[in-house]
């Protein structure tokens, strides 16, 4: 089997040309499968999404069905074609070139959606429906980004959306650019929590922003300390900003992280001289050194005055 994963011209991708093979029927397909979720109504999705170099796209004005992928979410299939938008073949719409075979386009873009799912266990799956081998065209997704929603897909949710910069077969009302959705006046900025969206309050983002996380009906602020996380807390980072370190769902400043290694192998459990135990913090029990005199240790390992 080949490497699941590719370097798309600097950007890591799921797929690529090693993969999508019409002839081998293990390498049509991605699929995982998220287990033990909590009540929902429905799933949001966003992704980047790669179509790499011979692709027949769909063609108008007759719309002759080319190379597409299909998208499987649980019982629903949602199928994803490009529409080449001057009626050539191969991507002669389009002019980048960043992956596979040097003389063929290539085409990225973001795509959103929404899908009603309420089962604690979702199967998500990638088919290839390429007709040509892989040295021929091929597809590849990064930025997976699954929202699981307290509500059922809105009707304004067209499936699936992409931005102005492609257009997707029958959803050219969605094609605004990112941060924005299509209203009545045109494109329209979404709520600043939505890194994207199809209406303007933060309960109508596809996904939140950096900064961000959704509560199951609306993207609301995290720590912070934190650039991505589950909550509202300290401690429920997910990534954390540059010169921060995550530990154990905090985000710790590079500076104040003195474990031995640190940054390759992050903060250390374990203390070692000029550490000690009584040194530690109590909180992630990293190791610190002593605190001055009439001084204390605060939650993220800063020497503080008593008092202050
Ligand atoms: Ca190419
Ligand atoms: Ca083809």
């Amino acid at each position: 089997m080949p490497n699941a994963y590719f370097d798309c011209d600097g950007s890591l991708l799921l797929g690529g040309p090693n993969w999508s093979n019409v002839e081998v029927q293990e390498l049509k397909f991605f699929k995982k499968t998220y287990t033990n979720l909590k009540p929902h109504a429905s799933v949001r999705f966003s992704m980047i999404f790669f179509a790499i170099d011979g692709w027949e796209y769909l063609n108008p004005p007759s719309f002759t069905k080319g190379d597409y992928i299909e998208l499987v979410f649980g019982t629903t299939s949602l199928e994803l074609f490009v529409v080449d938008p001057t009626n050539t073949m191969s991507g002669g719409g389009y002019t980048d070139n960043f992956c596979g075979i040097i003389a063929a386009s290539d085409l990225s873009f973001r795509v959103f959606g929404s899908v009603d799912h309420s089962d604690s266990s979702l199967l998500l799956k990638f088919i290839s429906h390429l007709n040509q081998l892989t040295n021929n065209e091929s597809f590849g997704v990064r930025e997976i980004l699954l929202t699981f929603s307290g509500t059922p897909t809105p009707p304004l949710a067209t499936i699936p959306c992409a931005l102005a910069d492609a257009t997707i077969y029958n959803m050219a009302t969605c094609a605004c650019p990112r941060g924005k959705y299509s209203g009545s006046s045109g494109c329209t900025d979404c709520d600043q929590s939505c890194d994207s969206c199809f209406g303007g309050s933060a309960s109508e983002c596809y996904a939140c922003k950096d900064g961000y996380y959704f509560d199951g009906k609306q993207c609301l602020s995290c720590d912070s300390s934190c650039s991505r996380c589950s909550g509202p807390k300290k401690n429920d980072c997910l990534e954390c900003y540059p010169g921060n370190q995550l530990f154990e769902n905090i985000c710790i400043p590079t500076s104040r992280c003195i474990g031995s290694g640190f940054p390759t192998t992050g903060c250390k459990k374990e203390c070692s001289p000029p550490c000690s135990y009584s040194s530690r913090s109590t909180w992630d029990q990293t190791c610190f050194p002593s605190c001055p005199f009439n001084t204390f240790l605060d939650s993220t390992g800063l020497c503080f005055s008593k008092g202050f």
